[in-house]
């Protein structure tokens, strides 16, 4: 298929998905906007419509709230096709809630990235003025409430502020005591196949979390008030590129953007300090738990935050990314990168975040790879990407094996950052 071709039918997608308010991640099971979905799709709309990408941002941070944070969902028309829905979170109880309901956690800041694609694409200073503020405050806000142990590196409460059933939150999750007479409702299984999501047993202590985290606000002062903090390498990586292009962003508008530049600058050392040259892999640390190289790919996340030099990069890709045995394509899985590694009793080549290949890792991984200097790697996983949204068209997730379409179909992020992929210039 053209690149022409393939970029039109991408768009398509984000067309259909469009509920003129905002873009939602896809066309049946998420009737919500939710926060890295949007951006990714603004980032993608730089691409061909920078004006409907800035509309994109808009609508997001019509959720935020007084303290800064952006949260994960904003429930902006109610649906009943989604539970849980706002009723879980009841924002609106909570002091410094927007007017719009929203959940009370939040997810991977990749907003300041997408605002600079759309700035680079289109330039428009009164943009900049409008959102800079708010993106500062909510990286300002990641800050000051979720570093916890003064590491530089902030802590997610929720597995939905990251990777869902990924493999390692597992441990932590399990210190999550169940409780016998609870009921959950969950709409996600009456539209797609049980063992291509998190189970009922992820799903009740998910519930259990949100619930001890209503308790205090969703801001509870220390770890010991939160049932789940864990330092996850994916959301810190994407924070340091953030606060880089937030301080470029800063600069553009003839600020000095000294606050994020300073902040990249840490989060990178302190994801540095978290290399284990033993294992040639990076290592996450729960804040209730110890610290653990996961067999996921946030093992090898870093490289998209810039964290490291252009050895480590190396030999990252040859040890892990484009290993068959680990995260890259073999005989039997030809399909590249895979979430988990192949080599982890974990893995589970169709079960959500615990296997399967995602169009929005690739593209970190590939940017990273690019921002190394890596390019011929970076150029054999973009082929790679843009040949399996060719064969199994644009999905929420891919079985490695088959490189079968999994999850929702038609999804914004895979349309979005195919049409990154394809024509942004390099
Ligand atoms: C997934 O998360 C929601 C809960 O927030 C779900 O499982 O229903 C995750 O893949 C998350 O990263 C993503 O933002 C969201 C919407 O695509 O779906």
């Amino acid at each position: 298929m053209s690149a022409r071709a393939l970029a039109e039918r991408a768009l398509a997608v984000l067309r259909a998905n469009d509920t003129g308010d905002f873009i939602r991640p896809g066309p049946r099971v998420y009737p919500f906007q939710w926060n890295w979905d949007s951006a990714l799709v603004a980032l993608g709309l730089a691409r061909v419509d920078p004006d409907r990408g800035r509309a994109e941002v808009r609508s997001l941070l019509r959720g935020q709230w007084t303290d800064g944070m952006l949260p994960h969902i904003v429930f902006h028309t109610p649906a009943d096709a989604y539970r849980p829905g706002p009723e879980l979170w009841d924002s609106a109880a909570c002091l410094g809630a927007p007017a719009v309901p929203t959940s009370g956690i939040t997810q991977p800041p990749v907003l300041a990235t997408a605002v600079r694609a759309l700035h680079e694409a289109a330039p428009d200073g009164v943009f900049l003025e409008e959102v800079l503020p708010a993106l500062e405050r909510w990286h300002h806000w990641l800050h000051a409430a979720r570093d916890f142990d003064g590491s530089g590196l902030v802590a997610i409460l929720h597995p939905w502020e990251s990777a869902d059933n990924s493999p390692r939150f597992d441990r932590a999750l399990a210190r999550v005591e169940l409780r016998r007479d609870q009921r959950i409702q969950r709409t996600d299984r009456s539209q797609l196949s049980a063992d291509e999501r998190p189970t009922d047993r992820d799903y009740r202590r998910y519930l259990i979390v949100v619930e001890r985290l209503r308790q205090c606000g969703y801001r509870p002062s220390s770890p010991a008030d939160a049932p789940f903090a864990y330092i996850d390498l994916c959301l810190n990586a994407i924070l340091a590129a953030g606060e880089s292009d937030l301080a470029w962003l800063w600069r553009e508008s003839g600020e000095s953007g000294e606050r994020a530049s300073l902040a990249a600058e840490r989060l990178r050392r302190a994801l540095a300090g978290r290399w284990d040259e033993s294992s040639g892999a990076y290592r996450d640390r729960d804040l209730h738990g110890g610290e653990t190289v996961s067999g996921t790919v946030a093992d090898v996340f870093p490289l998209y935050g810039g964290a490291m030099d252009r050895q480590r990069a190396r030999r990252l890709w040859a040890e892990a990314l484009w290993s068959p045995d680990r995260f890259g394509p073999s005989a039997a899985a030809p399909w590249a990168v895979t979430t988990v590694s192949k080599a982890s009793p974990a893995f589970d080549p169709r079960r959500y975040w615990r296997g399967p290949v995602w169009i929005n890792i690739n593209w970190f991984l590939i940017r990273g790879l690019q921002q190394q200097g890596l390019d011929t790697e970076a150029a054999e996983l973009r082929a790679l990407t843009l040949l399996l949204v060719e064969r199994s068209g644009f999905a929420e997730y891919y079985e490695p094996s088959t490189g079968a379409p999994l999850g929702s179909e038609s999804f914004s992020w895979s349309a979005a950052l195919t049409l990154d992929l394809l024509l942004r210039p390099s």
